[in-house]
């Protein structure tokens, strides 16, 4: 048996092992799409962690290894690694500084990640997520397509679960479209959101529709106040995990994502939540959805803002 080639599993990193970095390993296990490796900087979180999930397995009824360490060594061959590490802001920490510090947190574990993992295909969730999603790809030096970033699946999915609560029906026949960078310059289209195909433009009056987009613009925000310590965790896993999904099973999926873009919507040497097609490789498509001036001009005034913190950023980095 020896002499036989080995087969192994998908395996997905997933670096940092907080609130989401974990969350999402138990949504990878526990549908079966990946072995997980789970790395943190603190020593034995991550160990921990993988531990506690591996004990579930049986009932979980799952096949996937889940396994914890502070070695990237350990990440080695992996098809996805996902980028949670971060720290959160400290008392007397700016704005500017966290931004500064997170870059650097997210650009050597990019780099380390790649050397072990040259292959994979990079999903970052770290916040401000489209300045951390352009350090890394910076970071990896790979195609553009193969760096992607997690938020406008969490932002869609928010304002999805909003229009289900409003018109009393099933989230399962509501579709969402938010465009931009994610923060409060997102750009949600209710244009192109229906029930079962229904615009919500002609179930909805101008108000209600204004009410949920603002809610949705706000969403992250809603959840920390009401944890206080510490932002959401379920939703941007259960995000993040459907991307993953996408990639692994190669399903093609239309999912807004955090993409490179070249001249798609007016812009250029940036990456910005855009409808995308996930695939094996990656991004494989970005679409260019119809925009009114209005629409496009919020898009561009988005795309701004995170060109002045991706300036702030690069220089963390030594990079200008
Ligand atoms: O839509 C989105 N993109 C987001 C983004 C939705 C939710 C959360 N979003 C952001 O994800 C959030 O603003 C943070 O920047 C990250 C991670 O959020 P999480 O809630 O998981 O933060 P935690 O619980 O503080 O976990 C961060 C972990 C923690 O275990 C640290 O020890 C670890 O990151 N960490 C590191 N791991 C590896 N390597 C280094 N250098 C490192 N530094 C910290």
């Amino acid at each position: 048996y020896d002499s036989l080639p080995t087969c192994r599993s998908p395996q997905v990193t997933i670096v940092g092992a907080g609130n989401v970095g974990r969350t999402l390993a138990q949504r990878v296990a526990e549908k079966n799409l990946a072995d997980v490796v789970l790395i943190d900087i603190v020593e034995g979180l991550p160990q921990g962690v993988a531990l506690d999930l591996i004990e579930a397995q049986g009932i979980e009824s799952h096949d996937s290894q889940i396994i914890g360490t502070n070695n990237y060594e350990d990440t080695a061959g992996s098809d996805i690694v996902v980028i949670t590490a971060g720290l959160a802001r400290k008392p007397g920490m700016s704005r500017d500084d966290l931004l500064q510090v997170n870059a650097k947190i997210v650009y050597e574990a990019a780099q380390k990640a790649v050397k072990q993992s040259p292959n994979a295909v990079f999903i970052v969730i770290t916040n401000p997520l489209d300045v951390m999603t352009y350090l890394t790809w910076k970071a990896t030096g790979l195609p553009h397509q193969r760096v992607m970033g997690m938020a406008g699946v969490l932002d869609s999915s928010r304002l999805q679960t909003f229009i289900a609560m409003e018109l009393k029906v099933s989230t399962a026949d509501v579709t969402t479209m938010v465009l931009g960078g994610h923060g409060d310059l997102m750009l949600p289209l209710p244009r192109y959101c229906t029930v079962s195909g229904v615009p919500i433009t002609e179930l909805m009056d101008a108000a209600t529709i204004e009410r949920l987009v603002d809610r949705t613009r706000n969403g992250g925000a809603e959840i920390v106040k009401l944890l206080q310590t510490g932002g959401a965790y379920y939703a941007p896993a259960s995000s993040a995990s459907l991307m993953v999904e996408s990639i692994i099973r190669n399903q093609s999926r239309l999912l807004p994502t955090a993409a490179y873009l070249q001249g798609q919507y007016g812009l250029n040497d940036i990456y910005l939540g855009v409808p995308c097609h996930l695939g094996c490789r990656g991004v494989e498509k970005i679409f260019e959805v119809n925009l009114t001036e209005e629409e496009r001009s919020a898009l561009h005034v988005s795309a701004e803002s995170v060109r002045e913190n991706l300036k702030i950023a690069l220089a963390g980095v030594g990079l200008t």
